[in-house]
């Protein structure tokens, strides 16, 4: 059976409390092996993606108040160096690679958990959020849970298909939607939207994207969409996507972190189109003509990261290199600037933090 040394501190990044900066703190103690308990694991992290979420976390502008002080991410993968004792029935073991994702773990037996909706459940531990998540170099997280990852794809190729990835692969899988078919995606050239481009393609979608700025339309038209529309320029986007679509798009799958992104989708959909609402504006509200979502028969639904199969087909997905996530690396401690650069809109993709780099 593989050994691993597992040192008693350790690096990780830490918002104290809600809106503070983020701290680098090189003495966070490790859980030892004898104090994990049954169905946990440690994982020596290789990386962690920084989605918007984590953002959100840190500021504490949503609804739920996180815990703090927090270590957040949820985008992680690593190594399993220890498994509590008296763990029965893992589907993983010592040495495996695997996925941290934001549904930590859940109890598996609720109704929620048996109809698929694991991240429903009332139980449900959220990492980044509830339990410590990936900003750090080991991980406390839950064999039933962790998502094994092929070995065909690297650590840092396969961080944000964990949270951004996996989430978009469900929304789009839910939007009632056949090859062919239009789906604007409003929130394209971010870290959600750019798998979602691709996401779609495979399932042999025509994609409208919006969002703005030149290396979001380069990336978003390199990766497959076949329109572009620049929501800081154009005048009208009800008028230009039911022209491209000749009659309305059949879908939006919203993740712009903004409400305004969620504006104006229900007039640019057609008669039974599906609105998909993904990204988690905290305090915005979705104001949609209740007329017309009728009279167009229109589905408005929610769809919030997804289960432990969804996970396991994004990931085959994307480590038979249909999905690529698009990123830039980054050391731990540079976190506080990448939260700036997201607060500016200025990251096409995502950003991977490498553990190495401290
Ligand atoms: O399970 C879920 N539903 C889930 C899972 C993971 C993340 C939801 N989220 C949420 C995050 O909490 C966040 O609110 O999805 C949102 C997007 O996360 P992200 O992709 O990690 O964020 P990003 O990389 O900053 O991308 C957001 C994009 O939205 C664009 C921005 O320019 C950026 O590229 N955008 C904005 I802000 N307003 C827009 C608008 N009006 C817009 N694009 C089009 N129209
Ligand atoms: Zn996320």
């Amino acid at each position: 059976m593989a050994n691993f040394t597992i040192p008693k501190f350790q690096t990780a990044a830490v918002v104290d409390h809600s809106g503070a900066d983020i701290r680098i703190d090189h003495q966070v103690p490790v859980k030892s092996q004898e104090e994990l308990l049954p169905g946990e694991c440690l994982v020596k992290l290789d990386c962690s993606g920084a989605c918007h979420t984590d953002l959100h976390a840190a500021l504490g502008d949503w609804p739920l108040p996180a815990k703090t002080p927090l270590i957040g991410g949820h985008e992680g993968v690593g190594i399993i160096v220890a498994i509590g004792n008296n763990t029965s029935n893992s589907p993983v073991k010592l040495g495996d690679r695997v996925g941290i994702k934001w549904l930590a773990d859940s109890c598996l037996n609720c109704e929620d958990c048996r109809k698929g909706r694991e991240q429903n459940c009332s139980k449900a531990k959220l990492s980044g959020f509830t339990v410590d998540g990936t900003f750090q170099e080991y991980v406390v997280s839950f064999v039933n849970h962790v998502t094994p990852i092929p070995e065909a794809i690297p650590s840092d190729e396969a961080a944000s298909i964990l949270c951004a990835g996996v989430t978009v692969y469900r929304a789009i899988k839910y939007s009632q939607t056949s090859p062919g078919d239009w789906i604007v995606l409003p929130g394209a050239g971010g870290g959600l939207g750019h798998l979602a481009v691709q996401y779609a393609r495979v399932r042999g979608l025509r994609v409208i994207a919006v969002d703005t700025g030149e290396a979001k339309k380069e990336l978003c038209l390199k990766l497959g969409a076949e329109k572009w529309i620049d929501f800081m320029e154009c005048k009208d986007i009800v008028s230009e996507i039911v022209a491209t679509t000749s009659g309305g798009a059949h879908s939006a799958v919203v993740t712009s972190a903004s409400g305004a992104g969620y504006k104006q989708a229900v007039d640019y959909l057609r008669p039974g189109g599906t609105l998909m609402a993904v990204g988690l504006p905290g305090k915005a509200t979705l104001e949609a003509s209740i007329w017309f979502t009728v009279f167009k028969s229109i589905s408005i639904l929610g769809s919030y990261v997804g289960n432990r199969q969804d996970a396991v087909e994004a990931i085959n997905i994307a480590a038979r290199g249909q999905v690529k996530v698009h990123f830039v690396t980054r050391p731990l401690k540079d976190l506080e600037d990448v939260y700036e650069g997201m607060k500016a809109g200025k990251i096409a993709g995502r950003i991977i933090l490498d553990m190495s780099q401290k």
